[in-house]
């Protein structure tokens, strides 16, 4: 199996998930596909890179991490194959190494808003608000962590387990247990799969619960997301994708063969309202939610929506 085909299915099966660690494995699968199609037609090798990026692009609908990371790398223009083909693979590895320099400068950032003492209620598995949590811990300031179980795929284990190692004093608690809780919490610390220009915040299903639960109680509610986490394409008018995974998630098979009248729905992702939102912590800084707009226009930029209309590699 290509590398290309196996990525695509680890991605869809959540082997490899967490936008941000989905979009670096996106960008790895373009560079090896540049570097093995072999061929010395430009108008083949385009073809082929184009469908490359559409296998890739179809497989997790809503973390724009992955598109945002295809456009990137697809950035190229070139005049014969090894020229498109040196392109790809140097905007894989600088889109690669800025993505993991900017989770370890969100860290940085925004652990200067925990201080010692602090307890931090995080939900599902984010690479960016592990590192605000394990930045601030390691800097010697006294954090405890409550993390979420985060059904149906609890990926609140891959938290916890990243907190143990880390030493950082942590509890497990059920999802539905977050507003219980929220009276001992300093601080929401979450991470993205997607940002609105409006500044709505789409994360793993049962994010906006928390974030009712913080405002309620008046807890700062901080999310943590790479640039290339914000949408250009609602810019344009367009409504993020919340993604329906399988009901066999949420309810065996057999279960759901002796109540076959049963739906069973499983969106994974929901929508956080801006208002919700102290403070967005991106690599260029702490933001407020309301900035999202200059973050897509003036650091995103147009051309990414450009090089998606006009045909890769022209
Ligand atoms: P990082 C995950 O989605 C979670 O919703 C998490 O908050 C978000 O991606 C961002 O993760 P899923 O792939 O990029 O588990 O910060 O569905 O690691």
């Amino acid at each position: 199996m290509t590398v290309l085909q196996e990525t695509a299915d680890k991605i869809k099966n959540m082997e490899i998930r967490g936008a941000g660690r989905i979009a670096r494995a996106a960008a790895l699968a373009l560079k090896e596909e540049a570097k093995t199609i072999e061929t010395d037609s430009l108008d083949e090798f385009n073809a082929r890179m184009k469908a490359a990026y559409n296998t890739l692009y179809a497989t997790r609908p809503t973390a724009v991490s992955l598109p945002n990371a295809l456009r990137i790398v697809m950035r190229y223009k070139a005049a014969s194959v090894s020229e498109a083909r040196g392109q790809i693979v140097a905007n894989a590895d600088t889109f690669i190494v800025s993505s993991e320099n900017s989770v370890k400068k969100i860290g940085e950032i925004g652990a200067r808003r925990l201080r010692s003492g602090d307890t931090i209620m995080t939900h599902c598995n984010s690479s960016a608000a592990a590192s605000i949590i394990q930045t601030a811990f390691s800097h010697g300031k006294k954090i405890s962590v409550i993390a979420t179980e985060t059904r149906p795929r609890m990926q609140g284990y891959v938290t916890v387990d990243i907190m143990q190692k880390a030493g950082i004093p942590t509890t497990l608690i059920l999802d539905s247990a977050v507003r219980y809780f929220m009276k001992k919490v300093d601080a929401v610390v979450v991470g993205a799969d997607a940002i609105t220009v409006n500044g709505n915040l789409i994360n793993k299903v049962g994010t906006s619960q928390l974030s009712l639960a913080a405002q309620e109680a008046r807890v700062p509610f901080i999310v943590a997301a790479e640039t290339y986490k914000f949408s250009p394409r609602t810019l344009l008018g367009e409504m993020v994708e919340i993604e329906e995974r399988d009901p066999a998630e949420v309810l065996s098979l057999d279960m759901q063969k002796k109540w076959p009248n049963l739906k069973v729905a499983n969106p994974a992702f929901d929508i956080t309202p801006h208002r919700y939102i102290d403070m967005i912590c991106t690599e260029l800084g702490a933001i407020p939610p309301e900035m999202a707009y200059w973050i897509i226009t003036e650091k995103l930029g147009w051309e990414i929506e450009d090089s998606a209309e006009n045909g890769f590699g022209k």
